[in-house]
């Protein structure tokens, strides 16, 4: 395919509900739409940086800066247009996954659109309906935690993920528990911990939970081998798995039982699925993460999320669990049993609402061939 054009956009959306993890608290979203067009179809795409480097050194504008002065030129002036040959070429420029990832989603939802197939199709998946499970960021008191789990769990989500940090945790886990016993329970600590807290991490054996997500720094794998040794819940690592090699090295090395892929965070659906098929070949289970995406973002995780060896509910709930008004149209909607139907249109499958994006962006960046 010709690309013609290609746009970057600037958006803002508050969320329904703030959003605290050990990391911070955030009152809204910021990210950048990636729109590719060639043949008078449009492909999209999210970058999922946040404004601040707390869960990657990724930003906003660092993402923004790699995608102009990088990324675009090199799309444009090499002419490419299929996912995989982008994939290839932009290894050349280390690091930058959320960057490199919004371009790719764009690009995979523009081939999809033009072949007129749902992206599940072209990745190969299976599942035409996805588990659902909700992130539960840290509350002002265990009494709003306990009700906004209660309300979560009357709309059908079938797993609650509890976000946990020093002070936030073994207590909690231990009202929760009792409060609702058979429910299905995992905490992410985005990396809060080190080996000293072992003492509080054995604790957490207690509770039935499914897993244990990133107590240790993104950076490290030999830690989290030496706590998944002392502890029996499964440990489930997230910001430390960063590519294939990763995972391969984390398996290797006991680090975890679990993966949670992201496509950002890793720089792309190709990636990904090098991800879900090293775990596949070494009976690692995975899920699909999320970054509190848009409707455009979390259709693109619904379609990875179909690949047959993710088999957990994923952090992928309905569009107004994060945000009043979403980009796309219908909004994306949890069945009453806490699961999402898999698109079946074309490319994502769901319809990115112009002038809704419009009211929500700030910025906008238009690049052409004659540019470069
Ligand atoms: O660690 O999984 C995480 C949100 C933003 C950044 C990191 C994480 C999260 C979540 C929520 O846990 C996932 C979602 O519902 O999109
Ligand atoms: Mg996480």
């Amino acid at each position: 395919m010709k690309i013609d054009k290609i746009e970057l956009m600037l958006c803002s959306l508050p969320f329904v509900h703030f959003f605290e993890t050990s990391l911070g608290r955030e009152e809204d979203r910021t990210f950048i739409l990636v729109k590719v067009y060639a043949e008078g179809i449009c492909g999209y795409g999210e970058v999922v940086a946040d404004k601040a480097p707390l869960y990657s050194y990724e930003t906003t504008e660092t993402a923004w800066l790699v995608l102009k002065d990088f990324l675009i030129p090199l799309l444009i002036k090499k002419s490419l247009s299929e996912p995989i040959d982008f994939y290839e070429e932009a290894r050349i420029f280390k690091g930058h996954p959320m960057a490199k990832a919004g371009l790719e989603l764009a690009l995979w939802d523009l081939v999809a659109k033009q072949k007129n197939l749902p992206l599940w199709k072209l990745y190969g998946g299976s599942q035409k309906e996805i588990p659902s499970g909700v992130s539960i960021g840290i509350q002002d008191s265990e009494s709003q935690l306990i009700d906004r789990i209660q309300a979560f769990l009357e709309e059908g989500y079938q797993r609650i993920k509890l976000k946990i940090m020093p002070g936030w945790d073994v207590a909690i886990c231990q009202k929760v528990r009792k409060k609702f016993p058979d429910s299905r329970l995992q905490v992410d600590a985005n990396g809060a911990y080190s080996l000293d807290d072992k003492k509080t991490l054995k604790e957490l054996d207690e509770f039935g939970l499914e897993m244990i997500e990133q107590p240790f720094a993104p950076y490290d794998l030999w830690d989290h081998s030496r706590l998944q040794k002392e502890v029996q819940t499964p440990l489930c690592l997230d910001e430390s798995i960063t590519s294939a090699e990763t995972a391969r090295k984390a398996i290797e090395m006991g680090s975890c039982r679990i993966i949670n892929i992201k496509a950002g965070r890793v720089g792309g659906i190709i990636e990904s699925k090098k991800i879900h098929d090293v775990c596949q070949e070494n009976s690692l289970p995975v899920w699909c993460g999320g970054m509190l995406e848009s409707g455009i973002g979390r259709a693109h995780n619904i379609h990875l999320a179909t690949l047959p060896n993710f088999m957990f509910p994923h952090d992928l709930s309905a569009s107004k669990r994060y945000y009043a008004e979403d980009l796309i149209d219908p909004p994306i909607d949890i069945t009453p049993q806490g699961t999402i139907k898999v698109p079946d249109l074309p490319g994502i499958g769901v319809m990115p609402q112009e002038e809704r994006i419009k009211k929500v962006s700030r910025v906008k960046k238009v690049f052409r061939k004659a540019h470069f």
